[in-house]
């Protein structure tokens, strides 16, 4: 096989050859598919939603059906909810550090109890402040510089009413 411009889309074998320029000694070289699908895993990283590998915690919860896990499982259809709070918090800790660009929140939605702004703390010592936070499903989508972190935390700020908590909260990275 040969590649003179890179197409859309390109089927290949895992035993196919590409010639590849290499640009460090100005010669082109053949690698296999497979070596070069191991290069990719390796050392591209794709970020995604990584809330639901951390431990999620919380300042309370209003009960079994309204953990702090229910603000990692992807749906805006279940809420963690806290226990009578108006400024209540929530922590995700990962095992590992993890690289973070962006951070997605969505308020339990069309509830009295609303999170109107509040605080992003990292393991890192940065914060980074959320506002206009809806409570219609939309994300508030809070993006920064790559952090590298073990654990994000929300601390509401502006909370209206009681059992305020997050439909949502996603980790983006890696
Ligand atoms: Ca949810």
């Amino acid at each position: 096989m040969k590649i003179n411009q890179f197409p859309e889309s390109l089927d290949l074998s895992i035993d196919d050859l590409l010639i590849i320029w290499d640009t460090s000694t100005g010669t082109t070289k053949k690698i296999s598919a497979a070596s070069l699908l191991d290069w990719l895993s390796a050392n591209i990283k794709v970020a995604s939603n990584i809330s639901g590998i951390g431990t999620a915690t919380a300042s309370s919860s209003f009960n079994a059906s309204f953990l702090p896990i229910k603000a990692t499982d992807g749906s805006t259809a279940t809420d963690w909810a806290s226990l009578n709070q108006t400024n209540p918090w929530i922590q995700i800790d990962f095992s590992s550090s993890k690289k973070v660009s962006q951070v997605k929140i969505a308020d339990r939605i069309g509830q009295s109890a609303r999170c109107n702004a509040g605080t992003l703390s990292f393991s890192d010592g940065s914060s980074v402040a959320v506002t206009g936070i809806l409570n219609n499903g939309t994300y508030s989508i809070v993006e920064f510089a790559t952090k590298t972190i073990t654990w994000v935390r929300f601390t509401v700020t502006a909370g209206t009413g009681t059992n305020v908590g997050l439909s949502e909260f996603q980790i983006i990275g890696y």
